[in-house]
């Protein structure tokens, strides 16, 4: 088991509004002031949506662009752009994500009925997104909803071959309406699944909602990494909405403290992922 814990902060998403949660960072400005402060916590990714002028979300490229160099001039943090984007988001504007050159780039192994809505993702699209960062030198976070994304990215690497870098992670994102439950036995189910995949897979997870500390405690104690923020976890306990991105990044670094395994740096997380350093 890993002795330490990589801990990615999502800090925005793409689905709640600043006007319902005020301290949701929208702008470049907010995002550089909670990834610097995050990351002096114990993150060692960030996990970006961006939003424009008017906080609505948008995969503007330009913006993009301007989000990761800001993000790469004031941290040393790992920055992974959401491919995901919002479920009304066009394949074309996913793809063009990869032009804004992150480090690391979302890509969601599998259509999923996510709330009222529907989050598609097309085989041809997976297929598509994978192969551009393998050319790209982008690395993948593969986002695994359900139990049979496991099966669709054992698939993808046996056809289309290994991610840039050569190491496989993947995000349990549980309790999802739509999507697998937020348990600890839905969460061994995937660690089990992980066998047909290559040897050192790594795996982070996150808790929609009230399944935040659930979901938190069983990837440590099965030994794996943390994502928490804000796109994720708008409660921080009943009654109590969460007051910024610090105050979870804090959470979780108490707990992987707990148990031991303390939040590892930047460097050694682009080492385990696979990324140049
Ligand atoms: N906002 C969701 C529709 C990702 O970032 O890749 C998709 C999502 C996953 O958040
Ligand atoms: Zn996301």
């Amino acid at each position: 088991m890993t002795t330490t814990t990589l801990i990615t902060v999502a800090p925005t998403g793409a689905e709640s509004t600043k006007a319902d949660v005020p301290a949701l960072p929208v702008t470049i400005d907010e995002l550089v002031v909670t990834a610097k402060e995050c990351a002096a916590l114990g993150a060692s990714v960030i996990h970006v949506h961006i939003r424009d002028e008017h906080t609505r979300p948008t995969l503007d490229l330009g913006r993009l662009r301007d989000t990761v160099t800001a993000l790469r001039e004031s941290t040393d943090l790992v920055v992974q752009l959401s491919s995901g984007g919002a479920v009304t988001d066009p394949e074309a504007d996913r793809l063009r994500v990869l032009d804004a050159a992150p480090d690391m780039a979302s890509c969601t192994m599998g259509t999923v009925n996510f709330g009222d809505d529907v989050f598609l993702n097309r085989w041809e699209f997976i297929v598509d997104l994978h192969t551009r960062m393998q050319e790209r030198g982008i690395v993948p976070e593969y986002e695994i909803f359900d139990l049979g994304h496991l099966a669709a990215l054992e698939r993808l690497l046996g056809k289309h071959g290994l991610p840039a870098g050569g190491h496989v992670h993947v995000d349990f994102v549980m309790g999802v309406p739509g999507g697998m439950p937020g348990t600890t036995a839905a969460l061994v189910s995937c660690v089990n699944e992980l066998r047909n995949l290559p040897a050192g897979t790594t795996f982070s997870a996150t808790g929609i909602g009230r399944t935040t500390i659930p979901v938190m405690l069983a990837s440590l104690s099965a030994g794996g990494h943390l994502r928490v923020g804000m796109e994720d976890t708008i409660s921080y306990a009943k009654g109590r909405p969460v007051e910024s991105n610090m105050q979870l990044v804090a959470r979780a670094v108490g707990f992987a403290q707990l148990a031991q395994r303390p939040p590892m740096t930047p460097l050694d997380a682009r080492d385990l992922l696979g990324l140049q350093t």
